[in-house]
Protein backbone atom coordinates (compact mmCIF):
# COMPACT_ATOMS: atom_id res chain seq x y z
CA UNK A 1 0.00 0.00 0.00
CA UNK A 2 1.66 3.43 -1.45
CA UNK A 3 2.10 5.49 1.92
CA UNK A 4 -0.01 8.31 2.99
CA UNK A 5 2.56 10.89 3.51
CA UNK A 6 3.12 10.54 -0.53
CA UNK A 7 2.67 13.41 -2.38
CA UNK A 8 -0.45 13.59 -4.14
CA UNK A 9 1.00 15.01 -7.28
CA UNK A 10 3.92 12.84 -8.30
CA UNK A 11 5.66 13.95 -11.85
CA UNK A 12 4.92 11.76 -14.83
CA UNK A 13 8.38 9.85 -14.31
CA UNK A 14 8.04 8.71 -10.69
CA UNK A 15 6.12 6.19 -9.47
CA UNK A 16 5.87 4.81 -5.85
CA UNK A 17 4.87 1.05 -5.31
CA UNK A 18 4.63 -1.28 -1.88
CA UNK A 19 7.19 -4.87 -2.08
CA UNK A 20 5.85 -8.01 -0.80
CA UNK A 21 7.63 -7.48 1.85
CA UNK A 22 6.24 -4.13 2.73
CA UNK A 23 8.96 -1.66 1.57
CA UNK A 24 8.02 0.97 -0.31
CA UNK A 25 10.16 2.36 -3.73
CA UNK A 26 10.04 5.10 -5.76
CA UNK A 27 10.81 4.40 -9.35
CA UNK A 28 12.53 7.30 -11.61
CA UNK A 29 12.09 6.68 -15.35
CA UNK A 30 13.17 9.96 -17.33
CA UNK A 31 15.49 10.79 -20.42
CA UNK A 32 18.60 10.26 -18.58
CA UNK A 33 17.69 6.94 -16.87
CA UNK A 34 16.18 5.19 -14.59
CA UNK A 35 16.70 5.20 -10.30
CA UNK A 36 14.98 3.20 -7.48
CA UNK A 37 15.07 4.45 -4.36
CA UNK A 38 14.05 2.24 -0.74
CA UNK A 39 12.10 4.99 1.25
CA UNK A 40 13.82 2.52 4.12
CA UNK A 41 16.61 4.62 4.56
CA UNK A 42 16.06 6.99 1.73
CA UNK A 43 18.24 4.17 0.21
CA UNK A 44 19.36 4.89 -3.42
CA UNK A 45 19.62 1.42 -4.87
CA UNK A 46 20.25 1.64 -8.75
CA UNK A 47 21.15 4.41 -11.00
CA UNK A 48 21.70 3.21 -14.65
CA UNK A 49 22.34 6.40 -17.01
CA UNK A 50 20.67 5.98 -20.35
CA UNK A 51 23.43 4.56 -22.45
CA UNK A 52 25.63 3.00 -19.90
CA UNK A 53 25.71 -0.50 -17.36
CA UNK A 54 24.34 0.64 -13.77
CA UNK A 55 26.77 2.31 -11.60
CA UNK A 56 25.68 0.83 -8.23
CA UNK A 57 26.68 -2.52 -7.36
CA UNK A 58 23.62 -4.46 -5.77
CA UNK A 59 24.47 -7.50 -3.67
CA UNK A 60 22.18 -10.23 -5.62
CA UNK A 61 21.97 -11.60 -1.96
CA UNK A 62 20.72 -8.57 -0.09
CA UNK A 63 17.85 -8.55 2.35
CA UNK A 64 15.14 -6.55 1.26
CA UNK A 65 12.69 -7.15 4.68
CA UNK A 66 11.84 -3.96 7.35
CA UNK A 67 14.51 -3.08 9.69
CA UNK A 68 17.55 -4.48 7.71
CA UNK A 69 20.22 -2.66 5.39
CA UNK A 70 20.05 -3.29 1.90
CA UNK A 71 23.38 -4.32 0.82
CA UNK A 72 25.10 -1.98 -1.81
CA UNK A 73 23.55 1.24 -3.52
CA UNK A 74 24.09 4.13 -1.39
CA UNK A 75 23.23 3.21 2.69
CA UNK A 76 23.12 6.53 4.14
CA UNK A 77 25.32 6.17 7.26
CA UNK A 78 23.93 8.87 10.25
CA UNK A 79 23.75 9.45 12.98
CA UNK A 80 27.14 7.54 13.57
CA UNK A 81 29.50 6.32 11.07
CA UNK A 82 30.99 2.48 11.78
CA UNK A 83 30.81 1.25 15.15
CA UNK A 84 29.01 3.46 17.80
CA UNK A 85 32.14 4.93 20.28
CA UNK A 86 30.07 5.32 23.37
CA UNK A 87 27.56 2.06 22.65
CA UNK A 88 29.49 -0.78 21.19
CA UNK A 89 25.70 -2.58 21.25
CA UNK A 90 24.14 0.54 18.98
CA UNK A 91 23.91 -1.37 14.95
CA UNK A 92 27.23 0.32 12.58
CA UNK A 93 26.33 3.00 11.08
CA UNK A 94 23.79 4.40 12.68
CA UNK A 95 20.12 4.29 12.39
CA UNK A 96 19.27 5.94 9.66
CA UNK A 97 19.52 3.37 6.79
CA UNK A 98 17.37 0.93 8.97
CA UNK A 99 14.28 3.59 9.24
CA UNK A 100 11.31 4.70 6.88
CA UNK A 101 11.87 8.41 5.76
CA UNK A 102 9.15 9.73 4.34
CA UNK A 103 8.64 10.91 0.71
CA UNK A 104 7.89 14.57 1.06
CA UNK A 105 8.48 15.95 -2.73
CA UNK A 106 9.18 14.78 -6.31
CA UNK A 107 9.30 16.74 -9.50
CA UNK A 108 11.19 17.10 -12.58
CA UNK A 109 13.21 20.09 -12.84
CA UNK A 110 15.39 21.34 -15.68
CA UNK A 111 18.67 18.62 -15.31
CA UNK A 112 15.98 15.62 -14.01
CA UNK A 113 13.61 14.66 -11.62
CA UNK A 114 14.43 15.30 -7.84
CA UNK A 115 13.07 12.89 -4.80
CA UNK A 116 12.95 15.05 -1.11
CA UNK A 117 12.59 12.44 1.40
CA UNK A 118 12.53 13.68 5.48
CA UNK A 119 13.14 11.77 8.31
CA UNK A 120 13.15 13.70 12.23
CA UNK A 121 15.07 11.29 14.44
CA UNK A 122 13.18 12.93 17.20
CA UNK A 123 10.09 11.39 16.01
CA UNK A 124 11.78 7.64 16.36
CA UNK A 125 11.11 6.43 19.88
CA UNK A 126 14.46 4.58 19.96
CA UNK A 127 16.50 5.23 23.54
CA UNK A 128 19.95 4.80 21.42
CA UNK A 129 18.77 7.73 19.33
CA UNK A 130 18.10 10.09 22.58
CA UNK A 131 21.30 12.26 22.14
CA UNK A 132 20.36 12.84 18.82
CA UNK A 133 16.66 13.73 18.75
CA UNK A 134 16.76 17.57 17.52
CA UNK A 135 18.21 16.39 14.27
CA UNK A 136 15.74 16.39 11.23
CA UNK A 137 17.13 15.15 7.83
CA UNK A 138 16.29 16.05 4.41
CA UNK A 139 17.75 13.89 1.57
CA UNK A 140 18.21 15.27 -2.03
CA UNK A 141 18.54 12.40 -5.09
CA UNK A 142 18.74 14.14 -8.60
CA UNK A 143 18.42 11.90 -11.27
CA UNK A 144 19.58 13.48 -14.10
CA UNK A 145 22.90 12.69 -16.85
CA UNK A 146 24.99 12.86 -13.36
CA UNK A 147 23.37 11.25 -10.04
CA UNK A 148 23.22 13.82 -6.86
CA UNK A 149 22.53 12.88 -3.33
CA UNK A 150 22.70 15.82 -0.77
CA UNK A 151 22.55 15.18 3.08
CA UNK A 152 21.10 18.43 5.12
CA UNK A 153 21.05 18.04 8.55
CA UNK A 154 19.38 20.63 10.38
CA UNK A 155 19.63 20.79 14.22
CA UNK A 156 16.02 21.63 15.53
CA UNK A 157 16.47 21.37 19.26
CA UNK A 158 18.09 23.65 21.88
CA UNK A 159 21.63 21.82 22.29
CA UNK A 160 24.63 21.44 20.40
CA UNK A 161 24.57 18.24 18.63
CA UNK A 162 27.48 16.36 17.38
CA UNK A 163 27.23 13.46 14.42
CA UNK A 164 28.91 11.63 11.97
CA UNK A 165 27.75 10.89 8.45
CA UNK A 166 28.75 9.20 5.17
CA UNK A 167 27.17 8.31 1.89
CA UNK A 168 28.62 4.82 1.71
CA UNK A 169 28.25 4.49 -2.04
CA UNK A 170 29.03 0.61 -3.86
CA UNK A 171 30.37 1.46 -7.57
CA UNK A 172 29.68 -1.52 -9.77
CA UNK A 173 32.99 -2.42 -11.30
CA UNK A 174 34.43 -4.73 -13.97
CA UNK A 175 36.97 -6.03 -11.43
CA UNK A 176 37.65 -4.51 -8.21
CA UNK A 177 41.35 -6.02 -8.60
CA UNK A 178 42.18 -4.30 -11.79
CA UNK A 179 39.90 -0.99 -10.55
CA UNK A 180 42.06 2.18 -10.31
CA UNK A 181 41.02 5.12 -7.53
CA UNK A 182 42.65 8.29 -8.21
CA UNK A 183 42.59 11.59 -6.13
CA UNK A 184 43.53 10.28 -2.91
CA UNK A 185 47.40 10.05 -3.61
CA UNK A 186 48.58 12.63 -1.24
CA UNK A 187 46.39 11.95 1.45
CA UNK A 188 47.18 10.17 4.65
CA UNK A 189 44.82 7.42 6.46
CA UNK A 190 43.21 5.61 8.87
CA UNK A 191 44.15 1.77 8.14
CA UNK A 192 40.48 -0.31 9.47
CA UNK A 193 42.48 -3.04 8.61
CA UNK A 194 44.78 -3.15 10.89
CA UNK A 195 44.35 -2.80 15.08
CA UNK A 196 46.23 0.78 15.56
CA UNK A 197 47.15 1.62 19.37
CA UNK A 198 44.78 4.21 20.68
CA UNK A 199 46.03 7.69 19.45
CA UNK A 200 48.40 6.12 16.70
CA UNK A 201 48.86 8.75 13.82
CA UNK A 202 46.85 7.87 10.40
CA UNK A 203 48.98 6.22 8.05
CA UNK A 204 50.79 8.58 5.47
CA UNK A 205 49.79 9.33 2.07
CA UNK A 206 50.94 6.33 -0.68
CA UNK A 207 52.08 8.56 -2.91
CA UNK A 208 50.30 6.20 -5.93
CA UNK A 209 46.71 5.90 -6.90
CA UNK A 210 45.09 2.61 -4.98
CA UNK A 211 44.16 -0.79 -7.18
CA UNK A 212 42.18 -2.62 -4.12
CA UNK A 213 43.99 -6.22 -3.60
CA UNK A 214 42.52 -7.80 -0.70
CA UNK A 215 41.20 -6.26 2.14
CA UNK A 216 41.18 -2.44 1.56
CA UNK A 217 39.04 -0.17 4.87
CA UNK A 218 40.40 3.32 4.81
CA UNK A 219 39.38 6.40 5.94
CA UNK A 220 41.12 9.17 4.31
CA UNK A 221 40.87 12.08 6.31
CA UNK A 222 40.98 15.91 5.40
CA UNK A 223 40.41 15.29 1.42
CA UNK A 224 37.84 17.16 -0.51
CA UNK A 225 38.58 16.54 -3.22
CA UNK A 226 36.91 14.43 -6.18
CA UNK A 227 37.93 10.83 -6.49
CA UNK A 228 37.84 9.10 -9.87
CA UNK A 229 37.43 5.16 -10.16
CA UNK A 230 38.74 3.64 -13.65
CA UNK A 231 38.07 -0.30 -14.17
CA UNK A 232 39.16 0.28 -17.75
CA UNK A 233 35.80 0.32 -19.37
CA UNK A 234 34.60 3.00 -17.87
CA UNK A 235 34.97 6.16 -15.54
CA UNK A 236 33.10 7.07 -12.21
CA UNK A 237 33.85 10.79 -10.70
CA UNK A 238 32.87 11.01 -7.51
CA UNK A 239 32.69 15.15 -6.92
CA UNK A 240 31.99 16.07 -2.83
CA UNK A 241 30.47 18.78 -1.40
CA UNK A 242 30.94 19.60 2.29
CA UNK A 243 33.31 16.70 2.93
CA UNK A 244 36.82 16.57 4.54
CA UNK A 245 36.89 12.43 4.82
CA UNK A 246 36.34 9.56 1.76
CA UNK A 247 36.58 6.16 2.67
CA UNK A 248 37.42 3.50 0.97
CA UNK A 249 36.23 -0.41 1.21
CA UNK A 250 36.44 -3.80 -0.69
CA UNK A 251 35.75 -6.34 1.99
CA UNK A 252 38.61 -8.67 0.18
CA UNK A 253 37.33 -12.76 -0.09
CA UNK A 254 37.62 -13.81 3.83
CA UNK A 255 35.07 -10.82 5.07
CA UNK A 256 32.84 -11.34 1.77
CA UNK A 257 32.79 -15.62 2.70
CA UNK A 258 31.45 -14.09 5.74
CA UNK A 259 28.61 -11.40 4.53
CA UNK A 260 25.57 -13.04 4.80
CA UNK A 261 24.14 -11.08 2.01
CA UNK A 262 27.08 -11.24 -0.64
CA UNK A 263 26.65 -14.40 -2.43
CA UNK A 264 29.59 -16.07 -3.91
CA UNK A 265 32.95 -13.99 -5.36
CA UNK A 266 30.68 -10.69 -6.27
CA UNK A 267 32.09 -8.99 -3.77
CA UNK A 268 34.98 -8.31 -6.87
CA UNK A 269 32.72 -6.08 -9.11
CA UNK A 270 32.61 -3.24 -6.76
CA UNK A 271 34.17 -1.05 -4.37
CA UNK A 272 33.15 1.19 -1.99
CA UNK A 273 33.95 4.85 -2.05
CA UNK A 274 32.02 7.07 0.65
CA UNK A 275 31.48 10.49 1.29
CA UNK A 276 32.06 11.22 4.78
CA UNK A 277 32.61 13.46 7.60
CA UNK A 278 33.72 11.21 10.70
CA UNK A 279 36.45 11.46 13.55
CA UNK A 280 37.71 14.54 14.28
CA UNK A 281 35.69 15.52 11.07
CA UNK A 282 32.17 14.90 12.52
CA UNK A 283 29.84 18.08 12.55
CA UNK A 284 28.17 19.84 15.60
CA UNK A 285 25.58 21.65 14.66
CA UNK A 286 24.72 24.44 17.05
CA UNK A 287 21.04 25.20 17.20
CA UNK A 288 19.42 26.42 14.03
CA UNK A 289 22.18 25.52 12.01
CA UNK A 290 22.37 23.48 9.17
CA UNK A 291 24.50 21.46 7.23
CA UNK A 292 24.75 19.23 3.46
CA UNK A 293 26.65 16.59 2.71
CA UNK A 294 26.37 16.14 -1.06
CA UNK A 295 28.38 13.57 -3.60
CA UNK A 296 27.46 13.80 -7.62
CA UNK A 297 28.49 10.80 -9.70
CA UNK A 298 29.72 11.39 -13.26
CA UNK A 299 30.42 8.75 -15.75
CA UNK A 300 32.05 7.90 -18.98
CA UNK A 301 33.99 5.79 -21.08
CA UNK A 302 37.47 5.44 -19.75
CA UNK A 303 40.22 6.79 -22.46
O1 LIG B 1 32.83 1.80 5.15
C1 LIG B 1 33.59 0.66 5.40
C2 LIG B 1 32.95 -0.11 6.56
O2 LIG B 1 32.96 0.66 7.73
C3 LIG B 1 33.70 -1.44 6.72
O3 LIG B 1 34.45 -1.46 7.91
C4 LIG B 1 32.58 -2.48 6.69
O4 LIG B 1 32.08 -2.69 7.98
C5 LIG B 1 31.57 -1.77 5.79
O5 LIG B 1 31.59 -0.42 6.25
C6 LIG B 1 30.20 -2.39 5.73
O6 LIG B 1 29.52 -2.17 6.93
P1 LIG B 1 28.03 -2.81 7.06
O7 LIG B 1 27.56 -2.43 8.43
O8 LIG B 1 27.18 -2.22 5.98
O9 LIG B 1 28.20 -4.29 6.85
Amino acid sequence: MVPDSTPSTLPPTTTVRTTSSGLDVVTVVNEHGTAEVYLQGAHVTRWEPAGHEPVLWLSSASAFEPGVPIRGGIPICFPWFGARADDPDSPAHGFARRLAWTLVDAFDGEGGTVLRMRLALGEVALPALETFAGLEALYEVSVGSSLRVALTVTNAGESPVRFEEAQHTYLAVRDVHETEVRGLEAVGYVDKTVAAEAGAPPHGPDGVSLVPHGQVDRVYLGTSAPVTVDDGDRTVVVTKESSLDTVVWSPGAEVAARMRDVAGAEWQGMVCVETANVLEHAIVLDPGESHTLGSTYTVSASA
